[in-house]
């Protein structure tokens, strides 16, 4: 696996374009945590030496899956990291992260600047980003996220739709009240799809019992069970699981992610470039959980075309082994902002592009049309207009 994520020659970012739009979800998603209709999405175009970068930052609109926010992220990037990109001409993505390394938290929004910053370095080596990471996979496999339903005959609906589209992996929220006689009757009704469960941290030990239930339905896993900022809790409860165990919010770095192995708090992996802080700490998970012989997928925070380019990039990686919350944009929404959109083919496979940087087109009208306010930082000076 070769990875090259140096520039050619140092580049200069001459602006950092942060942009929110929003865009309306097909139907509501909803998670332990709350239901959402539509996406307010921060995109994040670096500018240098007459081409872009594209990333865009996962952040909520409200501090629920993380701390971060929109109105966080923002912030941090304002006030903090776009004057940091700007000071001096930046070598490569390392160089870029000796700049962050200085500040604290708010990964979803440095990861924005990451994945813009990765996107220009392909674009100006004229390769793939899947490239210059080391990803070594054409295609990669699709699953879905289901969230929950007011109705489990909507949610067999939803499973029987997806399992016809080719996809490869059906994973369903979870919730107290909304698990075990779901996951029976999906599991009735498709004895053989793979499934597996999300809980977003709602159980606690005391559950450890009544989790032991979900033991007999075959899941492929059980995601992050309990609190978000637990390992050890994890630990124990996996000693008295069958089912796999997958953390996602607990993996907030290279570093947890050693820990939550050696400690036996997981046997799977979520990596999501957003919760991690970019390309550079999902690029070290990657490495250590292959390294082990324990399986990656990349997850999904209903990202618009940008973000879930860079995912389709990052899960050409070879640890990727398990189909990814990496759906078709049309799975959320119906016109996404880049072209072509995201597909899934009837084997649920997606495509890893081979154009150059993202590999997908931005949709500028569209964008323009979808924006609710821009803010434009140069070396000399901000803007911000609010549409
Ligand atoms: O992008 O398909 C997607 C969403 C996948 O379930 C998904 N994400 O915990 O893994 C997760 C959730 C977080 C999103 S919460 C709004
Ligand atoms: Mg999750």
């Amino acid at each position: 696996m070769s990875r090259d994520l140096s520039a050619a020659s140092p580049l200069r970012i001459e602006a950092v374009e942060i942009r929110r739009i929003r865009l309306p979800l097909t139907e509501p998603f909803e998670t332990s945590f709350g239901s959402v209709d539509s996406r307010l999405i921060v995109l994040v175009r670096l500018e240098a030496e007459g081409l872009e970068g594209w990333g865009e930052i996962v952040a909520g609109e409200q501090p629920l899956y993380s701390y971060e926010t929109v109105g966080t992220a923002l912030h941090v990037v304002r006030d903090f990291f776009a004057p940091a990109l700007l000071r001096a001409p930046l070598s490569g993505l390392d160089d870029l992260g000796l700049r962050l390394d200085a500040f604290r938290g708010h990964p979803m929004a440095r990861a924005g600047l990451e994945l813009a910053f990765v996107d220009l370095l392909a674009r100006a080596a004229g390769r793939p980003i899947s490239a210059l990471i080391g990803g070594t996979r054409e295609r990669i496999p699709a699953g879905v996220s289901l969230g929950i339903q007011p109705r489990i005959a909507d949610l067999l609906d939803r499973i029987e739709r997806y399992v016809s589209l080719g996809y490869r992996r059906i994973k369903l929220k979870i919730k107290p009240g909304w698990d075990l006689d779901v996951v029976a009757d999906a599991r009735r009704r498709f004895p053989s799809v793979p499934l597996s469960v999300d809980a977003n941290a709602a159980y606690t030990l005391a559950d450890a019992d009544h989790l032991r239930g979900l033991d007999r339905f075959g899941l492929m896993m059980i995601e992050q069970p309990l609190e978000h900022d637990d390992l050890v809790d994890h630990a124990q409860l996996q000693r008295s699981l069958e089912t796999t165990i997958c953390l996602d919010e607990s993996i907030v770095s290279a570093r947890a992610a050693r820990q939550a192995l050696d400690m036996g708090a997981c046997g799977i992996v979520n990596i999501k470039v957003g919760r991690v802080g970019g390309y550079s700490e999902a690029l070290a998970i990657h490495d250590t959980c292959l390294s082990r012989g324990i399986p990656v997928w990349c997850g999904g925070m209903l990202e618009s075309g940008v973000g879930r380019a860079h995912n389709v990039a990052l899960a050409s990686l070879p640890g990727f082994t398990l189909p990814g919350d990496i759906s078709a944009s049309r799975r959320y929404f119906a016109r996404d902002i880049i072209a072509p959109e995201v597909v899934v083919d009837a084997n649920g496979t997606v495509e890893v592009p081979r154009g150059a940087g993202l590999g997908f087109e931005v949709d500028r009208d569209y964008v323009e049309g979808a924006t609710e306010a821009v803010e434009r930082f140069t070396t000399r000076k901000a803007t911000v207009a609010v549409t």
